[in-house]
């Protein structure tokens, strides 16, 4: 892999969020540390920076320092640590539809969010069960590890979606591999029995959603310890597979600024805590 150009984009990150904060602090608007529903004002004039505002704190070098030159097995158990020890805020699964509104709004239109597999924009108040509604998404599937929807693993946004609710039913609860027939609302995503692959643009965010939900949950909060693993098929054990394949969609597909903003958006309103390989790609393969 280019591990030149994923650091250079984990740099340029870095100093994206640093500017964010400063223009927060510029502009001296008060922190709170609310752990609700954000304020959903939906003004045009409403910029990235001043919805990253809500701050409680920095995002800098210091959030990982305890994890910087580790590798491995150390490495991830500080990346648990941090992102366990920094989620001050856990939602109740209600409030996820809300959340959701606002961590994958569309750019383009604020009215809108941006559904996961189809990456169509659909209107954000068309949530529900009908057909093309959209509705939550859980990337790691809950039926593995059965932690349901209670606050946890099951309202963790860094690992939730907006979907169309017919291609979410075409995903199920399959484990994560290449090849398939092609799913008819969703084009570029393949399904076949035991398996679902997400269209190009989706496959790096999916790998580092399951790899932040192998890494935050490691059996020591009451919920099981998620892994992921190289089979398809793995039903109700706490595992998805496949890492392999995983690995090389996080190569393919590199964090873009959507994914950041959305990392920030979680970090700066709701949870608190980061999902460490949108913000450091290179270690993914420091611990895989
Ligand atoms: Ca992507
Ligand atoms: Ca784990």
């Amino acid at each position: 892999m280019d591990n030149t150009r994923v650091t250079r984009r984990g740099r340029i990150a870095l100093t994206v969020a640093a500017g964010t904060v400063l223009v927060a602090v510029a502009a001296q608007i008060p922190a709170t540390a609310t752990a609700g529903p954000a304020d959903h004002t939906r003004s045009g004039a409403t910029t990235v920076a001043q919805r990253s505002s809500v701050s409680v704190g920095a995002y800098d070098d210091s959030y990982y320092e305890d994890a910087v030159g580790k590798t491995g097995q150390a490495l991830k158990e500080s990346l648990h640590r941090i992102i366990s020890s920094t989620q001050t805020g856990k939602l109740a699964y209600d409030q996820v539809w809300d959340a959701l509104k606002d961590t994958d709004e569309d750019p383009e239109n604020s009215a809108n969010v941006m559904l996961l597999y189809s990456g169509s924009s659909r209107s954000e108040n068309s949530n529900g069960g009908d057909p093309d509604d959209w509705n939550r998404e859980h990337v790691w599937a809950k039926s593995h590890g059965d932690f349901g929807t209670a606050t946890g693993p099951g309202t963790d946004i860094h690992h939730l979606r907006p979907a169309d609710v017919t291609v979410n039913s075409a995903r199920g609860n399959k484990d994560f591999d290449k090849g398939g027939w092609e799913v008819g609302e969703a084009p570029g995503n393949y399904t076949d029995d035991d398996s679902f692959e997400p269209r190009d643009a989706d496959k790096g965010d999916v790998a580092r959603m399951i790899l932040y939900m192998a890494v935050r949950y490691d059996g020591d909060d009451g919920f099981p310890d998620l892994e992921p693993n190289d089979s398809v098929g793995n039903s109700s054990r706490p595992r998805i597979g496949r890492i392999s394949v995983l690995e090389q969609w996080h190569r393919e597909d590199p964090p873009d600024a959507f994914e950041q903003r959305r990392n920030q958006v979680i970090f700066d309103k709701y949870q608190h805590n980061r999902n460490p390989f949108i913000d450091h790609p290179v270690w993914v393969d420091e611990i895989w």
